[in-house]
């Protein structure tokens, strides 16, 4: 996918906010810090398209994206971040729900994971709501870079496993040295339909 444009289109925390649902849509989603700014970017080649950042913000917006006026991105707010409030973790559940099941346009979700971890309770949820609202999904396991390419496979091997999945629907990926940018936008674009 050649970027010819990336630009924030707005915020949104319920369906009478989102922008109008005109354009096929490609939304994000993982556990907090666990890359999925960094991969957005990466997609895009912008470097602050999607703000990163260590201390993820207390407010949980949707974010929407327009790329190349022809389609969105959407980065969803992260899971699983222990210092956001109680009151506002509530309401990530029905926050992210809503969206996947009045999202008319929404073609499909990437679940972001890290390589170096196991995945957890919330992926497995998330998971199982794609399938659910029949979503297709994209499993990425992002920060490749921090693992020797033995250690990757062994890794891609195990989360495969726990994830009850093929470890080939497991992509592998670094925002820092670009690996795995080409299947993503590949599996993305079969998706949208460009
Ligand atoms: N080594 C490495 N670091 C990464 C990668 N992706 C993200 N990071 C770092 O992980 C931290 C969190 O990244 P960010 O994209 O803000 O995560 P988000 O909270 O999921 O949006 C930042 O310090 C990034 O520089 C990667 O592929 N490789
Ligand atoms: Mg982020």
């Amino acid at each position: 996918m050649i970027i010819k444009s990336a630009e924030f289109v707005k915020s949104a925390v319920k369906p009478a906010q989102y922008p109008d649902a005109v354009l096929p849509e490609f939304a994000f989603t993982g556990r907090s810090n666990v890359g999925k700014s960094s991969l957005i970017n990466t997609l895009v080649n912008r470097k602050r398209l999607v703000k990163t950042s260590a201390t993820p913000g207390r407010t949980q917006l949707i974010n929407f994206f327009l790329i190349n006026k022809m389609f969105s991105f959407v980065d969803l707010p992260g899971f699983g971040y222990a210092k956001v409030p109680a009151s506002v973790r509530k309401k990530w559940g029905p926050m992210i729900e809503t969206y996947l099941s009045t999202r008319k346009t929404l073609k499909g979700v990437a679940l972001i994971m890290d390589v170096r971890r196991i995945p957890g309770i919330q992926d497995l949820n998330f998971i199982e709501w794609l399938y659910y609202y029949n979503i297709p999904g994209i499993l990425i396991l992002t920060k490749a870079d921090k693992l020797s390419k033995t250690k990757r496979l062994t890794q891609q091997a195990t989360i495969a496993k726990a994830l009850s999945v093929d470890k080939n629907d497991l992509v592998l990926f670094s925002a820092k040295s670009r690996l795995g940018k080409d299947v993503v936008w590949d599996a993305i674009e079969g998706l949208i339909g460009y």
